[in-house]
C-alpha cells in the first residue's frame, strides 16, 4: 500500500511536469494525437503480478480564432489630396493551427468611426501591405499582399492599409476603413488556402474544425473572420482672400485728402487668411495682373508677409515678390491656421 502510494505520487508529479511544458496560448496544436495509458499493478498472495495496461488515443481538433486590431488607437490626420496615407493594424492567429488569412478592406458610408467620430467620405485606391521587414513602419521593405501566408498559431503580423484622400475635403472630415482577416486552410506556402468549413454534427476521430472567433467591427461571431475599424481625419487649410485699396496721395492735394485722380498713388493690400483649427497653408503663391490703367510703382516695391490689424493692413512686410509681364507676384511661405498674411504694393493711376 505504501509502495503504491509512493508510485502514484511519482506519477502525479510527472503528469504535472508534463502540463508545465511550454504550450501555445492557442493550446495544443491541432492534429496532435494524445495517447494516455493506464497501468494496473496488483498482488496475489503477497507477490506482485504482471501489470495490466490500457491505452486511449484521440486527435486534437482545430479551433479557429483570429483577431484584428488597430495599432496606435488614434485617428490618422491627413491632408486633402494626400496619397498613400497609412493605417496600421495587427492580425493575430489565435487558432491552434497554422493558417492563411485573406485580407480585405471596406469603406463605410456614414456611421461611427473608431475614434468617437463619424464617417462622411470614402478614400480611394486602398492597398494592403504586410510589414515584411518587421519594423512597424510602412516602407520599401514591405510587401503588397491580399492574404497572410502560413501564419503560425499565436503568430502576429502588422498590416498596413494605404489609400488616397480626395482633394477638396474639409477639416474634420472622416473616412473609416475596415480591415477583415478571414482564416483559410491548406494551399501551402506561397498560395492562399481554401475557405474553412466548420465540422457539422458529432465529433469525429479525425481532426474536426470549430470556429471560435468573436464578432469584430463588421463580422459575426464564429465565422472564421475578424474585422477592425480605423479612420482618417482631414486637416485642411481654408483660405479666404481679400483685396482692398487706399489712396496715398495725388498730384494736386499731396497727402492731404488725396483723391483718385490720374497720377494719384494707390496702395493695394491683399490679405490671405487661413481658418482656425485646420492645417497651415504652405507656398501660398499670389499673382495680381495690373490693369493697363495703372502703373506699378517700383520705387515702393512689394512688401510680403505683413500682418493685419482688424481689416487694416500693417506696413510691416518684408521686401520681396516680383513685378514682371504686368503682374505683381509673391509667395507666402506659410500661413498658419488662424493667421492672416499680406502682400502690399502701390500703383499710380494712368
Ligand atoms: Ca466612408
Ligand atoms: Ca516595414
Ligand atoms: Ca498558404
Ligand atoms: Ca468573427
Amino acid at each position: 500500500m505504501t509502495r503504491l502510494s509512493r508510485w502514484l505520487g511519482t506519477a502525479g508529479a510527472l503528469a504535472l511536469a508534463g502540463l508545465a511544458t511550454p504550450a501555445l496560448a492557442a493550446g495544443t496544436q491541432a492534429g496532435t494525437t494524445i495517447t494516455n495509458t493506464v497501468t494496473v499493478n496488483y498482488q496475489v498472495g503477497g507477490v506482485a503480478q504482471n501489470a495490466q495496461t490500457a491505452s486511449d488515443t484521440f486527435t486534437v481538433d482545430r479551433k479557429i480564432n483570429v483577431t484584428v486590431a488597430e495599432v496606435g488607437n488614434a485617428t490618422i490626420v491627413v491632408s486633402p489630396g494626400q496619397s498613400q496615407a497609412v493605417l496600421t493594424y495587427s492580425v493575430t492567429n489565435l487558432s491552434n493551427a497554422t493558417l492563411d488569412f485573406a485580407l480585405t478592406t471596406a469603406q463605410q458610408t456614414g456611421g461611427a468611426g473608431a475614434h468617437s467620430n463619424t464617417d462622411n467620405f470614402d478614400t480611394t485606391n486602398a492597398k494592403i501591405y504586410v510589414d515584411t521587414n518587421g519594423n512597424g513602419v510602412w516602407d520599401a521593405g514591405d510587401t503588397l499582399v491580399t492574404y497572410l501566408d502560413e501564419l503560425a498559431a499565436d503568430g502576429t503580423k502588422t498590416v498596413f492599409v494605404l489609400s488616397d484622400i480626395p482633394l477638396g475635403r474639409a477639416t474634420n472630415d472622416v473616412a473609416v476603413v475596415t480591415l477583415t482577416a478571414t482564416g483559410r486552410e491548406g494551399g501551402g506556402a506561397g498560395a492562399m488556402g481554401a475557405a474553412l468549413v466548420q465540422t457539422a454534427g458529432a465529433n469525429t476521430s479525425a481532426m474536426d474544425t470549430v470556429f471560435a472567433d468573436g464578432a469584430g467591427a463588421t463580422d459575426a461571431a464564429r465565422d472564421a473572420a475578424f474585422s477592425a475599424r480605423d479612420d482618417y481625419t482631414v486637416s485642411a487649410a481654408a483660405l479666404t482672400v481679400t483685396k482692398v485699396s487706399k489712396i496715398i496721395s495725388d498730384p494736386v492735394n499731396g497727402t492731404t485728402n488725396p483723391k483718385m485722380i490720374p497720377g494719384a498713388t494707390v496702395e493695394y493690400c491683399i490679405t490671405v487668411a487661413n481658418a482656425a483649427g485646420g492645417a497651415a497653408a504652405n507656398n501660398v503663391a499670389l499673382t495680381d495682373v495690373l490693369p493697363t490703367t495703372t502703373t506699378y510703382l517700383s520705387s515702393f516695391g512689394i512688401l510680403m508677409n505683413g500682418t493685419v490689424t482688424g481689416a487694416a493692413c500693417n506696413a510691416d512686410g518684408a521686401a520681396g515678390g516680383t513685378f514682371a509681364s504686368g503682374a505683381v507676384s509673391g509667395t507666402l511661405a506659410s500661413v498658419a491656421a488662424g493667421a492672416a498674411r499680406t502682400m502690399l504694393f502701390r500703383v499710380t493711376i494712368n
